[in-house]
């Protein structure tokens, strides 16, 4: 069975095939974007055995999502498909400010997902399940699903990692901030960009969100270029800056940093190491348009991790 499960719902991404607004666009290109996929694809492509648990509708667009996320080594067996529902589909916006997304997903199929859908005797040895806020935004049985997981009811025995995820185009911060509190503190691993923290609970340094998250045996607070902080319960927080890089395209740089860490975690690296493996793995998303990308070169991550911090940073 698998070694990681992630459960969550991947859409149809459209894009304009330019860069430039949506507006103005003549021609969109068609990729598929989902953060528990986007996952569950980095650390297949790390040399994990991932399992992807969700749903998608009898259509073109769900069928092109379960053969990408097979194609990248992930197993779809569990993927369910839905004959009354669609596949959710999401437009990007590129903008001088960064990129908006705009959904279309109310009602698809991944809505459906519920915590039954992770009662299966095959996922019952897994190590992790990773998990993020998204799916809180989707419907009662999608809560209900991270509800049970967090609780240690869905996956017995499996360590839970949860990406806050917060995404304001399915809610707003006021009505998220206290659902996404609760679901994190609840998780094994938690990572969340401190932009999502300032927005949500009004805390603006990693040892804040700390302390507002008791309950984990570990935060990781994302600063973007800045770098990234974990935060263990016990010991000294680690701080390791992220590697500089042209920035094409944002969109799934935080689910690669996300499969970059777990991957360190799962090997059994230090604190220091998965934060570089992170931020090597998200670098290589940062500089593609698309919402994935294969991970960097293992002779290349060796390297960087055997560097020292003054050589690092
Ligand atoms: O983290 C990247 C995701 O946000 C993107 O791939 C689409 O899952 C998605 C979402 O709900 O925004």
């Amino acid at each position: 069975g698998p070694q990681v499960v992630c459960a969550g719902e991947t859409m149809a991404v459209l894009a304009p095939a330019d860069g430039g607004p949506l507006e103005h666009a003549a021609l969109l290109a068609v990729g598929v974007g989902g953060a528990e996929s986007n996952v569950a694809t980095g650390l297949a492509r790390l040399g994990h055995r991932v399992a992807w648990v969700s749903r998608v509708g009898d259509d073109p667009f769900g069928r092109r999502v379960v053969a990408e996320v097979a194609a990248a080594g992930v197993d779809v067996s569990l993927v369910a498909v839905d004959r009354d529902a669609p596949t959710g589909v999401y437009l990007k916006d590129p903008g001088p400010s960064g990129t908006r997304v705009h959904y279309h997903r109310a009602g698809s199929a991944a809505s459906r997902l519920h915590a039954r859908d992770l009662a299966h005797p095959r996922l019952a040895g897994a190590r992790l399940l990773h998990l993020s806020g998204i799916t809180a935004a989707l419907s009662d049985s999608c809560r209900d699903l991270l509800v049970q997981a967090l609780t240690g009811r869905a996956l017995p025995g499996a360590r839970v990692s949860f990406d806050v995820n917060h995404r304001p185009a399915l809610w707003p911060a006021d009505r998220a901030a206290p659902v996404l509190r609760d679901l994190a503190d609840h998780a094994d691993v938690v990572l969340v960009g401190l932009d999502e923290a300032v927005t949500l609970w009004g805390v603006t340094a990693p040892a804040a969100v700390r302390d507002l998250l008791p309950g984990p045996d570990l935060v990781v607070v994302k600063d973007g270029p800045v770098g990234a902080t974990a935060l263990p319960r016990t010991g000294p927080a680690v701080f390791v800056p992220a590697v500089s890089v042209d920035v094409v395209e944002p969109v799934g740089a935080g689910d690669a940093f996300a499969a970059g860490f777990l991957s360190g975690s799962l090997r059994g690296l230090d604190l220091g190491s998965c934060l570089r493996t992170g931020h090597l793995t998200a670098a290589r998303v940062l500089a593609v348009p698309g919402d994935t990308a294969p991970p960097p070169d293992p002779m290349w991550t060796a390297r960087a991790l055997a560097l020292s911090d003054a050589q690092w940073a």
